[in-house]
């Protein structure tokens, strides 16, 4: 018998960043051999960066947790799934039924965007929970941009992307696509694509306080003094309503509150404007005529525009500009996604909808608004500080790193130690789980299953691609949406023995019943028993994934359209 078990190649999308390139694996003896771009992946066209062949090292990470700790007098200790679950469930409830849900925050970070697991069985746990506490990254760097479009397009995932193959003419304004390969803007391989679009004799204009490395492959870089974009967005607004460059074309029927953008903008001029952000006003001038004239084009703003004081009018300005000129879903311009599955505003009839709401709660102590239901990130620590009634006793962080991630995050490390009890479910012990009673390991992500809900919505191209888990999982490690469901389980009260898969049947059935609308009427019930039974032989996110892919724009409609997609199996 040989002991050289045979290679296999395997494809995976990597979950590092945003730009979800497509990876071929060798694989042997459940062993990762080599890693590299997958020249035929329909997205990333081989494109890889080096962190995508860390993966390996990520999952071979002798630091990276595979059993669950628990802290025994100030020491973590390995212990079993059952004892860890045990732990919760003798220290969670009782915080609840003493202090309400809201003493319960959870924070999610990062990696949770990735993980169709944790980020579907998220607002599972946080209903059982009954907390309004909810914290995430989000909140950190891109929530104005969520906003902006939430409120001018109607959903908080509608972010328009430049297209970027077609374009002829990029502005971009506090954002590093070279390095971050974009961000809520998917775009694997920005660098041949930048290459391609000044070959064919278009022009990148960058717009960053710093010689950033996208500055460097710029047709043009312009400095501009931090925090001023606002003063730059709204002088260029400001000039195509001045020298009557303003060309909505289709756009028009679309467009509300014309008359009142001209009218904000009056007092922007170029002229005056132009010190606050340290340009010479001709310069604003002539951007905005390049931005006008130019056929195909596109007005990108990331990070920089959004992490400031005027975050979210910048961050609107960015597509008042896209809209003005035209160029607003139009080829070679900002455009639309339209992802297979999960997104919102592919749903329901066209034009019509129900908005976004904002400010429906505030935070306890220093009155935050909530967006999308989360809260910002720099009110956790005051929240867990400041004593009366509402005040957070305890913490379930998920893929998230605070301590080190967000402003102050010594206070923040200060805060968590006065928590009465914390768990965390991540990979690492580090700044912000150390502070936990109870980590539980999430897995390695070569051992997880990978469709994504997220980037999708942001994609510079439509696709959709799911990877089988590429290594086996340990042996009574559950799978990460386990996790959060048994969690939600033992904050309902169902308690830590809950069979899993029948609860998750449970809640499943209840979405499809919602959403076909089966409580009123028996013809919605009968459909919504005959999804249930088309589904029964999926379970946890892959049932969810077959049922979004058939219920999406392309999708087969459970025998409706017979052409359109299904689950691949
Ligand atoms: N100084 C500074 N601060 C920043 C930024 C910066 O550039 N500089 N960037 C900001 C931005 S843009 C963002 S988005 C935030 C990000 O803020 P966070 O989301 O808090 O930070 P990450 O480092 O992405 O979080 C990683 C956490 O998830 C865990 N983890 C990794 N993979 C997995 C997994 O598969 N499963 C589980 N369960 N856990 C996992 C890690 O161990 C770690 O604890 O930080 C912001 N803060
Ligand atoms: N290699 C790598 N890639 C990543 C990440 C990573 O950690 N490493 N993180 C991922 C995450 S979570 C995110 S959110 C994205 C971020 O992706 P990007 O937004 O593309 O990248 P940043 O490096 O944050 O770029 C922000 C730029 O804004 C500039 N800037 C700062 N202040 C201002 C200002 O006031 N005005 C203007 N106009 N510009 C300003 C900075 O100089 C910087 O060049 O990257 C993702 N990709
Ligand atoms: S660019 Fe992002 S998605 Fe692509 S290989 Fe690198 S880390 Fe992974
Ligand atoms: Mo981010």
């Amino acid at each position: 018998m040989s002991t050289q078990a045979a290679e296999t190649t395997v494809h995976r999308i990597c979950p590092l960043c945003e730009a979800c390139c497509g990876l071929e694996l060798k694989i042997s003896n459940n062993e990762v051999i080599s890693i590299r771009g997958h020249e035929a992946d329909v997205f990333s066209h081989g494109y890889i960066c080096p962190k995508g062949a860390s993966l390996k090292d990520l999952h071979n990470d002798p630091d990276r947790l595979r059993k669950p700790l628990i802290k025994r007098n100030g020491k973590f200790v390995e212990a079993s799934w059952a004892e860890a679950f045990a732990e919760i469930e003798r220290r969670l409830p009782p915080l609840l039924s003493a202090h309400g849900g809201d003493a319960v925050a959870t924070v999610i970070g990062n990696p949770a965007a990735h993980k169709i697991g944790l980020l579907m069985y998220f607002p599972r746990l946080a209903k059982a929970l009954g907390t309004h506490n909810i914290f995430s990254a989000s909140t950190l760097d891109q929530m104005p941009k969520q906003l902006a479009v939430g409120l001018m397009f109607g959903n908080w995932l509608s972010v328009p992307v430049p297209d970027i193959e077609r374009a002829d003419f990029l502005l971009i304004l506090g954002a590093n696509p070279m390095v971050s390969n974009g961000s809520l803007w998917t775009v694997p391989d920005f660098r041949g694509k930048a290459k391609a679009l000044r070959a064919r004799g278009g022009r990148i204009v960058v717009v960053d306080p710093r010689r950033s490395e996208t500055a460097a492959v710029a047709d043009e870089h312009h400095f501009i003094r931090p925090g001023a974009d606002v003063f730059l967005l709204l002088g260029l607004v400001h000039t195509l309503f001045d020298e009557k460059l303003v060309r909505l074309g289709r756009l028009a029927e679309h467009v509300v509150g014309l008359g009142a953008v001209e009218a904000g903008v009056k007092d922007f001029s170029p002229e005056r404007v132009a010190a606050r952000c340290g340009f010479d006003a001709q310069t604003i001038r002539q951007l905005a005529r390049q931005l006008a004239g130019a056929e195909r084009a596109a007005v990108y703003g990331r990070i920089g525009t959004c992490t400031q004081e005027y975050g979210t009018l910048c961050s609107w300005l960015v597509d008042v500009l896209n809209v003005l000129t035209g160029h607003l879903d139009q080829e070679g311009g900002a455009m639309f996604p339209k992802a297979a599955a999960f997104a919102v505003n592919t749903l329901g009839q066209p034009g019509s909808g129900k908005g976004v709401t904002t400010g429906r709660r505030k935070s306890r102590v220093s009155g935050a608004p909530e967006i999308m239901g989360e809260l910002p990130m720099i009110c956790l620590a005051e929240e867990i500080e400041t004593p009366g009634a509402g005040q957070v006793k305890a913490l379930i962080s998920i893929a998230s790193n605070p301590v080190l991630s967000s402003p102050n995050g010594e206070r923040l490390a200060a805060a968590l130690d006065q928590l009465d009890f914390m768990v965390s479910v991540d990979i690492y012990l580090n700044e912000t789980t150390r502070h936990a009673d109870v980590i539980l390991p999430g897995s390695s992500p070569l051992e997880d299953l990978h469709y994504d809900i997220v980037f999708q919505q942001f994609s510079h191209r439509n696709h959709a691609r799911y990877s089988e888990p590429v290594l086996a999982r340990e042996a009574d490690t559950p799978p990460e949406w386990q996790i959060l469901l048994r969690l939600a389980a033992i904050a309902q009260g169902k308690g830590a023995q809950v069979d899993v898969d029948k609860f998750d049947d449970e809640l499943f059935a209840g979405d499809v019943r919602r959403s076909t609308g089966a409580q009123a009427d028996s013809q919605a019930g009968s459909q919504a028993d005959a999804v249930l039974a088309a589904l029964s032989h999926l379970s946890g996110p892959e049932r969810q994934i077959d049922f979004a892919l058939r219920t999406g724009p392309y999708g087969d409609r459970f025998g409706q359209k017979p052409d359109g997609i299904i689950w691949p199996r």
